[in-house]
């Protein structure tokens, strides 16, 4: 550590102090110095050494203190735009090479600096000021201006130039201006997004482009489509459309690092990067099939690509078109009538234009009131996640201010006259898709008809009432209800299906479900749902015809085997359920304890409910299976080293891909966040794909397939097998197990970046056959929420049902196969069984 900057100040002690150190040297007595020789002398020397030595450092100190130190200068750089209103606009002014450019660009510069002079904060420091471009109405001037500021001043410099409108309105109000000067209004500036001004960037674009009613631009990183954007750049796309006209950008490929800290786009409403414009920060991948597009508030648009020097990607590639300002899109609101209708935010699906405000007012016949349910619901923005004022992009009903992202069709207002009016409002920064809302006129003294009513106002089918589902969201459709007969009678007044009684899982709410289960006094619950005697348990005789009452006997070791038998390595069976790794050796050989070093994690799952991001290294058997030059296409489990367990329909060639090809692949283990492949990533090459024999590609049956490795992982706390269960291991519905994978987080959703997790639980496969059509084989087994909302989807196939046990070890219960959609109601997720492919796992692997 350095003198100064430890914090410490050289004081003398007193003036004593330094007395004595110049004592060394009477300096008049030189001769005397001459002569004296020995200690005498030589201690003197050394005297007016040191004395030189620290007088030196002292003035050392003081002038860097006094001088460079105060003087420790920062960049600070403030983008700006204004309207120059005594001017008219000229073609010129587009060009800033033309003399017409450069002569307005000397007056703005000179009048900013007059401005700045104005405050002392910002005339000390200031450097000076550069014209980006002018645009349209009346004109338009956009400029970077620079500051040095001692360090500790910034805030001070951000405050007096959050305050410019006021300082530009106070210069032209002194009125010592020329009479030739410029007058200007509608100031905005800010500072410039630090991550612009890093000194690392090693190549800086500047493209414009000017779009034409007969003239569609495009715009494409460097170096689209044939190689990955390079490191360290900066980009920026000025966009123009003619005046009256407003740009659409629509981008058909967007492909860039997923973690927005190291490569971003950022797109303004300006031809400056001024952050109070910012229309959106985006990064990661957009689905050329998901619309991305944006349009602007006025005739100009600016693009921002921002690269690091880690991993870079395709990039982006986008169409540069014009709409005419009030063209499709760009307005909202209006009249509606009639007994029903929609309307949507400006742009929808797309994202809505900055600065719109809009008001629809509805009217519905007179003897009615309009009810209003908004399907969805996207107005977020930073600084408004939580917000319950509004204060930035809103919906305006019944008085209510209404922000943020909202599930779909829980927002529904309802008039008390015939007409109700919807305002929206977006401000000048971020927008968002927006929403879409449906209105209908209903009878106030019957607001559902033939429906019922939620205590929130929706309406839901009246069969949907006590049916075991929070339908309304609000769980008002399962209060105070009359049970049917297939329906369980909790107690605490709530039905739920018959088949969760005794599942090990509180249904209730009250656990009533739970209690006095089984069957009869004196009769014992057979796993096949028979009863028989008490007095049968274990008297050596099959009397459930499972075999389940002769499991967990006394005598667990040597009993005849059968089905629900645990083979030992020896070829002897014992009696007990699931005896693998559970702690206790239970065969004579200590079989079922061996080979337990799977299953096991660091980390502890906890029960939740909907999906989240796991913990890093929750789930150290799930592998990310990549298509080389793709990405993340399917998932699968680590059993071994060097086999892995995925879905056979991962592995089917189609027309395009030749996905049974080892060659396609690359397995990802140790992975939390696709794309970021830090030093708990292990990645393979692929040597043998095997699918399975019997896979059916049109009924999914036997949907299980292998693939070994080029070479085999290492285990570590981020890479561990799954243990794989016995033939008759059994997953009991009611249980619950864990999904998880970086599929899709909703229907036709987007990929997940961060691996996500969430529990499900075992379905009977009876009433699972049910709801699915009869589709369900043995070799399938289902798991899921019946009510919705949870499930495994696109992108997750392959990827484990991970079943923990009571033993500590966690099973591979099954593969994620397919689903009727996501997360549907009633369609709960299907697995393959991986019990019915031990066999074939142990001939083809070895594990
Ligand atoms: C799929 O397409 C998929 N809801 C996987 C699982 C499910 C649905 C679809 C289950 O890979």
């Amino acid at each position: 550590m350095d003198y100064m900057d430890s914090g410490m100040r050289y004081t003398p002690k007193s003036d004593k102090d330094w007395d004595t150190s110049v004592q060394f040297l009477p300096a008049s007595d030189t001769k005397k110095l001459e002569k004296k020789k020995g200690p005498g002398k030589i201690g003197a020397v050394i005297g007016v050494v040191i004395f030189a030595a620290v007088v030196a450092l002292m003035t050392g100190l003081l002038v860097w203190h006094f001088h460079f130190r105060k003087d420790v200068r920062v960049k600070q750089m403030y983008s700006g735009s204004m309207r120059i209103t005594n001017q008219v606009f000229e073609d010129a002014y587009e060009d800033s090479s033309s003399v017409e450019f450069k002569a307005l660009a000397k007056q703005v510069t000179s009048q900013l600096k007059a401005i700045y002079s104005k405050t002392p904060q910002l005339a000390k420091y200031y450097v000076g000021s550069t014209v980006q471009a002018f645009s349209e109405g009346s004109v338009i001037a956009y400029y970077l201006s620079e500051f040095s500021v001692p360090k500790g001043q910034e805030a001070a410099v951000n405050s007096a130039i959050s305050s410019m409108d006021k300082l530009v309105d106070k210069n032209q109000r002194s009125g010592n201006s020329p009479g030739n000067s410029l007058v200007f209004d509608d100031v905005v500036s800010s500072a410039l997004d630090s991550r612009l001004l890093k000194k690392t960037f090693s190549e800086f674009y500047r493209y414009t482009e000017h779009t034409k009613s007969d003239h569609i631009g495009t715009i494409t990183s460097p170096g689209f489509p044939n190689k990955p954007y390079p490191s360290n750049t900066v980009v920026q796309w000025q966009l123009r459309a003619d005046p009256g006209y407003v740009i659409k950008l629509d981008f058909d490929t967007f492909n860039l690092e997923e973690n927005c800290k190291n490569d971003f786009v950022k797109i303004y409403d300006s031809l400056v990067a001024i952050e109070s414009r910012v229309m959106e920060e985006i990064c990661g991948y957009y689905s050329p099939s998901d619309p991305l597009t944006f349009l602007s508030s006025r005739n100009v648009m600016l693009v921002t690509l921002v690269t690091n020097e880690k991993k870079n990607f395709p990039g982006l590639r986008a169409h540069v078109s014009q709409v005419r300002r009030g063209g499709k899109g760009t307005t909202c609101g209006g009249q509606l009538t009639g007994k029903k209708g929609n309307f949507t935010s400006p742009n929808y699906p797309n994202y809505y234009p900055p600065n719109i405000f809009c008001e629809w007012k509805i009217e519905v016949p007179a003897d009615k009131v309009v009810k209003v349910t908004f399907k969805k619901f996207l107005l977020s923005e930073p600084g408004q996640e939580n917000s319950a004022t509004c204060k930035k992009d809103y919906v305006e009903i019944n008085g209510k201010r209404l922000c943020g992202e909202k599930p779909d069709g829980t927002v529904t207002e309802t008039s008390s006259t015939n007409k109700i009016s919807v305002l929206f409002y977006a401000d000048a920064s971020y927008v968002d898709r927006g929403f879409t809302a449906e209105f209908v006129a209903i009878d106030s003294k019957d607001p559902c008809p033939k429906q019922f009513q939620c205590n929130n106002q929706r309406c839901i089918s009246s069969n949907l009432k006590c049916d075991g589902w929070n339908d309304c969201g609000d769980m008002s459709d399962e209060m105070n209800c009359k049970c049917k007969s297939t329906d369980i009678n909790c107690k605490n007044g709530l039905c739920k299906p018959m088949f969760w009684q005794c599942d090990g899982v509180n249904d209730c709410g009250d656990n009533s479900d739970e209690l006095n289960c089984g069957c009869k006094s004196g009769e014992l619950g057979c796993q096949n749902g028979k009863c028989v005697s008490e007095k049968k348990r274990c008297d050596g005789r099959d009397d459930c015809g499972d075999g389940s009452d002769e499991l967990n006997c006394a005598r667990v070791s040597d009993v005849t085997c059968s089905d629900v038998t645990y083979k030992c390595k020896n070829n002897k069976c014992i009696s007990k359920v699931n005896p693998e790794c559970d702690g206790t050796a239970d065969c004579e050989d200590g079989s079922d304890e061996a080979n337990c070093e799977c299953g096991r994690n660091l980390f502890k799952t906890s029960r939740i409910v909907g999906g989240q991001e796991a913990e890093e290294g929750e789930f150290p058997w799930q592998v990310s299976l990549h298509v080389k030059g793709y990405g993340h296409v399917c998932g699968a489990s680590i059993i071994s080293p060097r086999w892995l367990v995925t879905a056979a329909h991962c592995v089917q060639d189609d027309g395009k891909t030749r996905y049974s090809q080892p060659g396609t692949w690359e397995a990802y283990m140790g992975l939390h966040i696709q794309r970021q492949n830090g030093k708990n990533v292990a990645k393979r090459n692929v040597k043998q794909v095997i699918s399975h024999p019997y896979y059916n590609a049109y009924t999914f049956d036997n949907d299980i397939a292998l693939m070994e490795l080029d070479s085999p992982v290492t285990y570590s706390d981020y890479i561990r097998p799954i243990c794989v269960p016995s033939p008759q291991h059994v997953f009991p519905p009611g249980n619950s197990v864990w999904i998880t994978g970086w599929g899709a987080t909703r229907e036709g959703g987007y990929a997940a970046p961060v691996l996500q997790k969430a529990q499900v639980r075992i379905i009977n496969s009876t009433v699972c056959d049910r709801l699915m059509g009869g589709q369900i084989t043995s070799r399938m087994m289902c798991a899921g929420v019946l009510s919705g909302g949870i499930d495994a989807c696109q992108g997750d196939s392959g990827g484990p049902l991970s079943s923990p046990s009571s033993g500590g070890h966690t099973f591979l219960a099954g593969v994620v196969s397919w689903g009727d959609g996501c997360a549907r109601r009633n369609k709960p997720g299907i697995y393959s069984t991986v019990t019915k492919f031990r066999g074939w796992i142990k001939e083809k692997t070895g594990v």
